[in-house]
């Protein structure tokens, strides 16, 4: 609605005379809309004497340990020593799935015992990365589609514990793009419990075209950082409103 009353709008007072016109009015109301100037870095410098920290969250399946695994990769490329934090603790290939990506990107991982306490999981990774100087943290999580009170208080509690001992830098929220609309109520949701500060679209290399992106960075006014591409490890970009909109115009 808002980018169809914009380019109303435009088409209104510009004198639109062609298709062609229209078009390219679409396309600029398109990117405005996507909000280019948003800040889209990823914040994983360190700190004095303490890493970075970055927790992924969002319902299981999205893609969550799989982006960790990515964004290590991109991490360690770019020169930086990462540590892994396996806080889905509710079954052991859980922490396997990471460890292995671990493994294939050069990161090391911390993890618990098959149902240990998803926080203090996180609080050994944290602890654990600033005895051994590393750059930056990622804590993995469960995302099971329980009750909205026990996620708000697990998620809550995992970053209450990380936040004794450093600086939570980024909290990201994956979202699977092509469940649609669906994907708003669950970002609201976790919205409610921590404060996202960008979201990871995943599987847009498939049929979805993602349109998702507007509801979700309007509704929670933080940006889509991140896209997932695939599954391997190189499958994940930056999002990029310009080449983003072209992709969707065809
Ligand atoms: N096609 C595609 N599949 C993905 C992408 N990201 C994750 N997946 C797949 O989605 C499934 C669930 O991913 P996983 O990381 O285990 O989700 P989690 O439960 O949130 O940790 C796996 O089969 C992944 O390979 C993506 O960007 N594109
Ligand atoms: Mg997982």
């Amino acid at each position: 609605m808002a980018v169809v009353e914009k380019l109303r709008d435009r088409i209104a007072t510009q004198g639109v005379a062609s298709a062609a016109e229209a078009r390219a009015l679409l396309r600029q109301v398109l990117i405005e809309e996507l909000h280019p100037e948003y800040d889209r870095s990823i914040r994983a410098l360190p700190h004095a004497g303490a890493p970075s920290v970055l927790l992924v969250v969002g319902v299981n399946g999205t893609g969550k340990t799989t982006t960790t695994g990515k964004l290590a990769r991109v991490l360690v490329a770019d020169g930086r020593r990462v540590l892994l934090g396996a806080a889905d603790t509710f079954r052991a290939a859980a922490a396997d799935q990471l460890q292995t990506w671990g493994e294939r990107v050069g990161a090391g991982i911390v993890r618990g015992k098959e149902g240990a306490d998803p926080a203090a999981v996180a609080f050994d990774a944290v602890a654990k990365g600033t005895d051994d100087g590393v750059d930056v943290v990622m804590i993995d999580t469960a995302g099971r589609l329980h009750t909205k009170t026990g996620l708000m208080d697990e998620l809550d509690k995992v970053k209450r514990v990380v936040e004794k001992k450093a600086k939570v830098d980024e909290v990201l929220l994956v979202l699977d793009a092509t469940i649609g609309q669906n994907g708003l109520s669950q970002a609201k949701v976790f919205a409610e419990v921590v404060d996202i500060t960008g979201v990871v679209l995943t599987k847009l290399d498939g049929t979805a075209k993602g349109g998702i992106v507007y509801a979700v960075q309007h509704e929670l006014g933080v940006p889509v950082k991140l896209v997932g591409l695939g599954e391997g490890a190189d499958d994940l970009a930056p999002f990029e409103p310009t080449a983003f909109v072209d992709a969707l115009l065809g």
